[in-house]
């Protein structure tokens, strides 16, 4: 009974979710809120970044960064096409760092309780 319950509560803590960004799972210009509206995204859960290698990449950045596209120095970017970012608790921006994609709308903020 107590190993049972233990287990259960082992399960709970690593039952995150894995939500493929954007609609059609693509990272790409011009994000909606599509593909995300109606989900509650918890500190955990992975995003997928989908997108063809060398045509985009993934920074994760501050409100600030990200309302005005900016891309701050020596920030780790994730370029491999498929990339799994764990979201934290908060508010969490992602934009494309190529040059001029993000101020086209390749962007995104989500919030993870
Ligand atoms: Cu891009």
């Amino acid at each position: 009974m107590v190993l049972t319950l233990i287990i259960s509560n082992i399960g709970l803590t690593v039952g995150h979710h894995k939500y493929y960004v954007g609609d059609n799972q693509q990272w790409t210009y011009k994000m909606t809120s599509n593909w995300s509206n109606g989900k509650k995204f918890y500190a955990g859960d992975i995003l997928v970044f989908k997108y063809n290698p060398g045509e985009h990449n993934v920074i994760k950045v501050n409100a600030e960064d990200y309302t005005f596209c900016r891309v701050p120095a020596n920030v780790k970017v994730y370029e491999s096409g498929n990339d799994h970012i764990k979201l934290k608790r908060g508010d969490n921006y992602f934009i494309c760092g190529i040059f001029g994609h993000c101020g086209i709308g390749m962007k995104i903020a989500i919030k993870a309780y």
